[in-house]
């Protein structure tokens, strides 16, 4: 017998795999049903370890699974090769980003191959390659001539360490999300993707996604911000204001009902009317630049002490012409969500609630919750937002909320002073970065002709490759001639946009390109996209559920609509998987340093630093992460253990959504694994039959062994589909104790073991490819067994024969009968009461009663 040795089998398996072109997708010719699966394709930013590599065997048992299955199965990959840190490196190292990238992609490939990934490498794609990116730039033109892309003077998030702007999404807590640096606020000319025209759609259509995770759902759908209500007029009682505004204030509500509880109005400190009277006005003026102080984004502005300033002026309450009500200016109320301006009904909401006592401004009630009288309830410093019973109302009294918004929306539109409208959170993608690494905005800016795309058959434009980094500002900018150009409309000297495209622009469509990355007049051609869309599993983790995957959405919608593909429902990804983490313990040396595992020793339960020998503290298990250093390489976890190793490692033990930990004992648990699964196999004698036998004649023990593999291609299969890689795993290893229990050579033990034993094989084949290779192969298995075919439960097996019942005395357990399944309780009952060990154990007491739960348990009352 022989041991399993992967460092020589898996190169072996490779090569054969890729001398079969085994993994290319064949495309609408094949015949057969197409399966997309794809992982988040990877930033090249260095080396893959261990903790990567969870995602990619995820899609890879789905991919190698569905193969099986009989379908076309898509499974590419490629690089998210644009981004910071490339230029940051550039600027450390002085080296170019092109090439660090290009050589990151070279270690990353091997690595990715080394692991045995059923990938297409064919449609491998870069996104930093003009091959790649002159297609989004010809994107980007389509999008501005549907109107979906417009440029606006905007005030944004500047990152003052990175030198950048950032998107609202790359602000954490008022904060770079690379940088960590306080963000501040600028105005700039800057590029946006109208994401906001298909914001309900974006919304609804979340509905629809019943194979994606709720929690993803519910992200997406809050970050959307979808609220219903109405636009209310307030009629603006002084002339120079309407002459700054036209005549009303609209503000946007969700609760109109509480309409008669009215005490102020209060626009935004940079709403049009609080900058023209600022500037002529030292106490406003004095206001607003307190405002600007206190920061600008909504967690700041959530945080911060209310702060007001009375602007001088009324308006008419619009369904009393009589009622003046004062036009305040409030910190609270955001320049970019509905209308930039709010009614306060302080009494129904615990901001305006704040305010109203601060400034002493009226309070109220016009919400009565249910069972309580009005003199029972009394607002004094908390607002009650909940529903109830309207009063204090005029007409409106006695009316429900629910009623109540519906009549004040009616009155509104009668009187022409309102009317039912929607408001949404999400606002447009700012799309430009002042960055030399990513894609070129493809337009020229002429003094005469304006804003000018480049023609499409000047595609790409190309970044120059002669930059420097030793500035933190944009390279583009900076270079002596690559933004001097001329206007390709007129001729006359023109210049080039110098900002280039969020990464994120990249990663919206590059699942397209996949379905046929060598076309080279469009982005993709839409015959083969409309035959791979949607991707039907996507992979990846759970930070990217708002983002990437919401611009993805959007654009797949955007491409459909400008008819570069056509796809009955344009969501791209019909199936996701949020993956969770593999994590590591940490370990610091005595003077703050993190240290990698393999910098550590341990010694009866302490750890010391190799190097120095030092005493070293080991700290939380986190996420494995290069930062921590916490981290396990792939090809050195390769050259241990080999690949099927790794790949059945992630997936043991813990369910796929959540976190696993690796430990050096979990590993050298799987390597045993391994081997006891090669030798049960090895030990099949030679004599036997191939592993596509089947043991019709098999009884007894080897029915048994017939009944356990069948049992686990069920059950594998089921965990397969539904996602619960840990729960094959288990049933693997539970068929391989039963296998290793039959040893009989007899004919029809042996003919059920090879049957067995193909079946195993061929149920880890997806899990550790390159072991049901070698285990096929030593069984006898014909060509390769990435070709054979899924092994099918025969139906026949799966049937229980017979249950363990156990029997209890009083509710005490006292033995247990095998019957038949589903016996009838009265044959139960007496093999019950017959057995020797019950008999004894009643002796001198009475039955009373005799429960029997068909399958379950039996209960013997006695007394
Ligand atoms: C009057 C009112 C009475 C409100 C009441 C609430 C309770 P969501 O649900 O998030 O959409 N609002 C509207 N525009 C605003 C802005 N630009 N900045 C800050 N607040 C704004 O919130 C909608 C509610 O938030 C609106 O309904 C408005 O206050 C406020 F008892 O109008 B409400
Ligand atoms: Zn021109």
């Amino acid at each position: 017998m022989t041991r399993y040795n992967p460092r020589e089998a898996e190169p072996k398996w490779q090569e054969a795999w890729n001398a079969h072109d085994s993994f290319r997708a064949v495309g609408p010719d094949s015949g057969k049903e197409k399966y997309y699966v794809l992982e988040m394709f990877p930033y090249p930013s260095g080396r893959i370890h261990v903790g990567h590599s969870r995602n990619y065997t995820m899609g890879d048992v789905v991919a190698r699974y569905k193969r099986a299955r009989g379908f076309d199965v898509l499974h590419p990959m490629g690089w998210d090769a644009f981004g910071l840190p490339a230029e940051n490196a550039a600027r450390e190292r002085g080296v170019h980003p092109g090439g660090w990238t290009f050589d990151n992609i070279d270690v990353m490939r091997g690595q990715l191959q080394r692991l045995g990934l059923a990938l297409d490498w064919s449609r491998e794609i870069a996104t930093c390659s003009p091959e790649y990116y002159r297609h989004q730039q010809a994107i980007f033109t389509r999008l501005l001539e549907r109107g979906l892309v417009y440029r606006k003077t905007a005030k944004v998030n500047w990152d003052p360490v990175d030198q950048t702007v950032l998107a609202n999404e790359q602000v954490i807590d008022g904060k770079g999300w690379r940088s960590g640096a306080e963000v501040e606020q600028r105005e700039l000319d800057q590029w946006f993707f109208k994401i906001t025209e298909y914001a309900d759609e974006l919304a609804e259509a979340l509905n629809e996604l019943d194979r994606w995770p709720d929690k993803v759902r519910t992200m997406q759908s809050n970050w959307i911000g979808k609220s219903l209500g109405a636009e209310v007029h307030w009629a603006i009682n002084d002339a120079s204001i309407r002459e700054v505004h036209g005549n009303d204030i609209t503000v946007f509500t969700t609760r109109p009902d509480t309409l008669y509880g009215a005490s102020f109005v209060a626009l935004a400190p940079d709403h049009e009317i609080v900058k023209a009277l600022a500037d002529k006005n030292p106490q406003i003026a004095d206001y607003v630049a307190q405002c600007q102080k206190m920061g600008n984004t909504e967690e700041e502005i959530e945080k911060a002490p209310k702060l007001g300033v009375d602007l001088g002026f009324t308006v008419t309450h619009p369904l009393d012409d009589k009622w003046e009500i004062p036009v305040w200016s409030a910190n609270f109320v955001l320049s970019t969500y509905g209308t930039g301006a709010i009614f306060g009904s302080p009494a129904g909401d615990q901001r305006d609630l704040d305010f109203a006592r601060k400034y002493e401004l009226p309070v109220t009630p016009v919400v009565l919750p249910a069972d309580t009288q009005p003199s029972e309830h009394v607002i004094e410093n908390e607002a009650y937002t909940g529903s109830g019973t309207l009063y204090n109302s005029r007409e409106l009294d006695g009316l429900t909320t629910e009623v109540g918004i519906e009549r004040v929306v009616g009155i509104l539109e009668e009187k022409s002073r309102g009317k039912g409208a929607i408001s949404y959170r999400l606002r447009d993608w700012l799309v430009s970065r002042q960055r030399y690494w990513g894609c070129p905005i493809p337009i020229i800016h002429c003094d005469d002709c304006g804003v000018v795309p480049v023609p499409d058959d000047q595609l790409p434009v190309e970044l120059p490759k002669d930059v420097t980094f030793d500035h933190p500002s944009n390279p583009l900018e900076r270079h002596p001639t690559w933004k001097h150009t001329h206007c390709p409309k007129c001729g006359k000297p023109a210049r080039r946009e110098t900002d280039t495209l969020d990464t994120f622009v990249c990663s919206s469509w590059y699942f397209l390109r996949f379905t046929s990355p060598h076309t080279t007049d469009l982005p993709f051609d839409p015959s083969d996209a409309a035959h791979w869309m949607p991707v039907d599993q996507y992979v990846g983790g759970v930070e990217h559920a708002i983002l990437h995957l919401l611009y993805a959405r959007f654009f797949t919608r955007a491409l459909n609509d400008a008819g570069l593909v056509q796809m009955d429902t344009p969501e791209p990804f019909s199936g996701l998987f949020t993956q969770g983490m593999v994590t590591h313990a940490s370990y610091k040396s005595e003077d703050g340093r993190w240290l990698a595992p393999t910098e550590v020793e341990e010694k009866d339960g302490e750890f010391f630093e190799i190097a120095n020998g030092k005493a070293v503290t080991q700290g939380a298990i986190e996420k494995m992460s290069k930062s921590k250093k916490n981290v396990v390489d792939l090809d050195t976890f390769i050259a241990d253990y080999g690949a099927d190793s790794a790949r059945w490692f992630v997936l043991s033990d813990s369910p796929p959504e959540r976190d696993v930990e690796y430990t050096d004992s979990g590993v050298e648990g799987v390597w045993r694994f391994i081997q006891r699964l090669w030798t049960t196999v090895d030990s099949l004698p030679e004599a036997a039959p191939g592993p596509l036998t089947i043991a019709t004649e098999a009884a007894g023990p080897a029915l048994d062994v017939r009944k356990a593999a069948h049992k686990s291609i069920e059950g594998v299969t089921d965990a397969i589909e539904g996602f619960r890689f840990n729960s094959a795993v288990a049933q693997i290893h539970d068929l391989v104790n039963a296998l290793r229990k039959a040893t009989g050579e007899d004919e029809d033990i042996l003919a059920a073991r090879s049957e067995a034993l193909g079946i195993l094989a061929r149920l880890i084949s997806p899990f550790m490819p390159h072991l049901a290779e070698e285990c096929w192969a030593r069984l006898g298995g014909e060509g390769l067994i990435i070709d054979a075919d899924w092994p099918v439960a025969d139906a026949t097996l799966l049937v229980e024969d017979s249950v363990v019942m156990p029997i209890q005395i009083n509710g005490k357990r006292r033995s247990e009968i095998s019957v038949p399944k589903g016996s009838d309780q009265e044959s139960v009952k007496n093999l019950a009461l017959s057995q020797e060990s019950i008999a004894r154990a009643l002796e001198g007491l009475t039955v009373r009663k005799v429960i029997v739960v068909p399958d379950r348990i039996v209960n013997i009352v006695a007394g």
